[in-house]
């Protein structure tokens, strides 16, 4: 008999009181480890110490708090679920638990760390040389050096395959290559050592390290987001830049290697939102028991209740499907069509609950003394970047009737 079967009758009455954990209505943390769990904490005591005190200012003025990305790394946060290479090679799940807690902080840390991790990072490990992930990946493990990843163009977002950035070999086989043209829209780029670019060759999309300070390579960082104001995102710009045919990251061909990368990166998005998510509950929650309009807190009104039991069920619907693919994904059975769907949904979820927080505290919601406005500003972007919310909906719509619907 399981657990739940032996339950009497007095367990499972209703209990007057609120929830122990209100967040946790369907109590999905029994479905986490012990290790799961104690990940979770050490990022979210990191984060309370190091980042909430500060990340409204942040916002508001636009800064990445670069120091603490050392700290990330010596919590095995970067590239945490690669082997080897000073990585920690914890469970893809665990390192969707670690994008949760970050983002329950704000978007522009869990960009931080997915980029790092999930584009820089794995486009070395997955396709560079042996050489290249011994230069690279021990230094970005740890939080030495800061990586980017350069797939979008000024004309070319969601439809990658036709990037006018183009390298040309010289000389033939093992000859520099000459690379020119620019990525728009690159997180990290302005503060990164080094550079995954895509470009267009005689054979097809291949990838290449373009490390900072390369002549002919420069950034340019966006300065007027009203979203993701605590990231760096920016402009690279190629003229003429040469690299040695060892700057190629030799097993990527086809614009399928790019793409495979964004399937980590989107992984723990689809987790990364839920965090926002729950942090934005559980600012309207503690509000709404504490501002008292007609003599009553504003939650003991149906329509409150209304707006907040709904939005409690998304959250634990959207944390149990995310449970649920980062389960498929240690057992390597994830399909790119099932992250697909889970970023399509957790990320709308998301900024819906934090537009609806943001009601609940009326005109205190427009403020960023609270995190509801600054996690649906955020989350704008989330739902753009990494595929908009149209191109995921057209990769399920392909699973699911076998006819591509993007040209
Ligand atoms: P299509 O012909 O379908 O595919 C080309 C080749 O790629 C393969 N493929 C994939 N492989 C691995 N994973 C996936 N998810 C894949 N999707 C496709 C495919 O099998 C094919 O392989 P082969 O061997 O036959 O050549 O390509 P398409 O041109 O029709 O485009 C498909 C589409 C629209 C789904 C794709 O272009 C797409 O995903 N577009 C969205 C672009 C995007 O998401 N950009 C994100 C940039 S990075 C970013 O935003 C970082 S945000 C930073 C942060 O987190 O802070
Ligand atoms: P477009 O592709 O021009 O799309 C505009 C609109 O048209 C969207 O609504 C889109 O869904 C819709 N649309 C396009 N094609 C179709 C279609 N076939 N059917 C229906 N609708 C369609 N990129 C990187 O490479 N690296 C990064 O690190 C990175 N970081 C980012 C950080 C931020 C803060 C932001 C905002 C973006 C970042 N991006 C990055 C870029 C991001 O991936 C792109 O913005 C995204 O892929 C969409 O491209 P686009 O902005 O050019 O929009």
């Amino acid at each position: 008999m399981t657990d739940t079967a032996k339950k009497t009758p007095a367990n499972t009455s209703a209990a007057p009181g609120p929830l122990a954990d209100p967040l946790d209505l369907l109590d999905l943390s029994s479905l986490l480890g012990e290790e799961e769990r104690a990940i979770q904490r050490t990022v979210r005591e990191l984060l309370a110490d190091r980042v909430r005190p500060h990340i409204g200012s942040w916002f508001e003025r636009g800064h990445f708090p670069r120091d603490l990305v050392p700290e990330l790394g010596r919590l095995g946060l970067l590239g945490m679920h690669l082997e080897g290479y000073g990585c920690a090679g914890t469970s893809a799940t665990a390192y969707g638990l670690a994008c949760l807690e970050l983002e329950a902080a704000d978007s522009g840390l869990r960009s931080f760390v997915s980029v790092q991790g999930s584009l820089s990072m794995y486009s070395i490990r997955r396709y560079g040389s042996a050489e290249q992930r011994q230069q690279w990946l021990p230094r970005l493990a740890a939080g030495e050096a800061i990586g980017c990843f350069g797939l979008t163009e000024p004309d070319f977002g969601s439809d990658p395959a036709n990037m006018r950035t183009r390298a040309v070999q010289q000389g033939g086989a093992g000859g520099d290559w000459i690379l020119n043209g620019a990525k728009m829209w690159i997180t990290n780029g302005g503060i990164a050592d080094v550079a995954t670019v895509w470009a267009g060759t005689e054979d097809g999309i291949r990838g290449f390290l373009v490390p900072r300070g390369t002549p002919g390579f420069s950034t340019r960082d966006i300065e007027n987001k009203q979203s993701l104001r605590a990231s760096v995102t920016s402009e690279l710009v190629f003229e003429e830049v040469r690299l040695p045919d060892a700057a190629r990251l030799p097993e990527a061909r086809g614009l399928g290697a790019p793409l495979s990368c964004l399937n980590e990166a989107r992984f723990g998005i689809l987790f990364g939102a839920v965090g926002a998510a729950r942090d934005c509950l559980q600012t309207a929650l503690e509000y709404a028991g504490q501002r008292v309009q007609f003599g009553r807190p504003i939650s003991a009104f149906q329509l409150t209740q209304r707006k907040l039991a709904g939005m409690a069920v998304s959250l634990n619907t959207a944390m149990l499907l995310a449970l649920h693919l980062g389960r498929l994904k240690d057992a390597g059975r994830i399909r790119p069509e099932q992250v697909s769907a889970g970023k399509l949904n957790n990320v709308r979820q998301a900024i819906e609950i934090a537009r609806e927080c943001r009601t609940i505290l009326g005109a205190n919601g427009v403020s960023l003394d609270y995190s509801p406005i600054r996690h649906a500003n955020n989350l704008e972007s989330v739902l753009t970047y990494e595929g908009t919310e149209e191109i995921h909906t057209l990769v399920v719509g392909q699973a699911l009737t076998g006819q591509s619907a993007y040209r």
